[in-house]
C-alpha cells in the first residue's frame, strides 16, 4: 500500500444502526488508519507464513489467545466506540479468526449462521462480528455475502456439503431458506469492514482468483451474556474489554494482555 491515508470513520449514525437492525448486516468504512491496517497486514503475512504445513490459513481461528498484537486491533478505543452504537457500553470479546483464501484454490464458505455454531455456549446468542478487510475483497476473490433480512428467522435446517474439500465447514442451510433475490455481495476496499448479526445467514465462494483474499472476524458481544465455556468448552477465553459485567458475575474473564 502505498499513497496518502485514507479517511478514518468512527461515527455511526442512527440510520446505520436502523439498517443494521433491518437487514442484519452493514457496510462501514474504515476504522483504522493506513499505516495501522499495514502493520497489521504486515503482522498477518508473517503469520500465514509460518502456518504449519498441515494447517490452511482460513483455519487461523481464535489467534487472539497467544498473540498479544492483535488486541492492539480487538481493542482499540475506535472499534470499541462502533461497537458500543450495537451492542451498548459494557463490550466482552468474544472470539476473532482470520480467513485467508489463497489464489488460485481458496476454500468456500457454506452459507451459514454463526449462532447456531455456538450453540448453548452463549445464552442468549447476541453476537456482532466486525469483519475487516484484510486484503480487497471482491466477488472474484470470493468476498462475503450474506441474505439480506434472514437474521429474523432463527431456525434454519441445515445439511451437509456435497465436497467436504471445498469447504471451511461441512454443514450448509438448506437450498430451500437461501432466497437468491436476498443475496448481497459485500465488496470492500482494503481496510474497510462490515458488520453482522449472529444470525444472519453468510457465506463466501471460493477463491479461483490471482488474489488472497483475507478477511478478520472480530467477534463482540454485550456483557449481559452469559457465557457458559467453563464447562463446555474450557480452552475458550472471552475478555470484557469496556464496561462492566453485567452476568452477576457467571463470566470468568480473561485479564487483558499487559504491554
Ligand atoms: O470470511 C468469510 O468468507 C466468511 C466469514 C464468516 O463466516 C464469519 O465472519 O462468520
Amino acid at each position: 500500500m502505498t499513497g496518502g491515508d485514507w479517511e478514518v470513520e468512527t461515527a455511526v449514525s442512527d440510520e446505520q444502526v436502523d439498517f443494521y437492525r433491518e437487514h442484519g448486516y452493514l457496510k462501514f468504512g474504515h476504522i483504522f488508519s493506513k499505516s495501522e491496517l499495514s502493520k497489521l497486514r504486515e503482522h498477518v503475512d508473517g503469520m500465514i507464513a509460518s502456518l504449519p504445513e498441515d494447517k490452511r490459513p482460513e483455519q487461523m481461528d481464535v489467534p487472539h489467545f497467544d498473540n498479544p498484537f492483535l488486541f492492539n486491533y480487538l481493542a482499540h478505543p475506535r472499534v470499541l466506540n462502533v461497537i458500543e452504537r450495537f451492542i451498548g457500553p459494557d463490550i466482552v470479546l468474544w472470539s476473532s479468526h482470520f480467513i485467508s483464501k489463497r489464489s488460485g484454490d481458496g476454500l468456500a464458505v457454506p452459507w451459514h449462521q454463526d449462532g447456531v455454531y455456538w450453540g448453548e455456549r452463549l445464552e442468549p446468542m447476541r453476537v456482532i462480528t466486525m469483519w475487516l478487510a484484510v486484503d480487497e475483497s471482491l466477488v472474484t476473490n470470493g468476498c462475503m455475502r450474506v441474505i439480506a433480512g434472514s437474521h429474523k428467522f432463527r431456525d434454519r435446517r441445515y445439511e451437509e456439503v456435497d465436497n467436504h474439500d471445498e469447504n471451511l465447514f461441512h454443514n450448509e442451510v438448506v437450498a430451500d431458506d437461501i432466497d437468491p433475490s436476498r443475496i448481497v455481495d459485500l465488496e470492500l476496499r482494503i481496510g474497510e469492514c462490515h458488520f453482522h448479526d449472529g444470525f444472519t445467514i453468510h457465506g463466501s465462494n471460493p477463491n479461483t482468483s490471482q488474489r488472497r483474499r483475507c478477511g478478520y472476524t472480530m467477534r463482540y458481544m454485550p456483557a449481559t451474556v452469559r457465557c457458559n465455556d467453563p464447562v463446555l468448552n474450557p480452552s475458550h477465553h472471552i475478555y470484557l474489554l469496556s464496561g462492566e459485567d453485567r452476568t452477576g458475575g457467571s463470566n470468568i474473564y480473561t485479564p487483558l494482555p499487559t504491554g
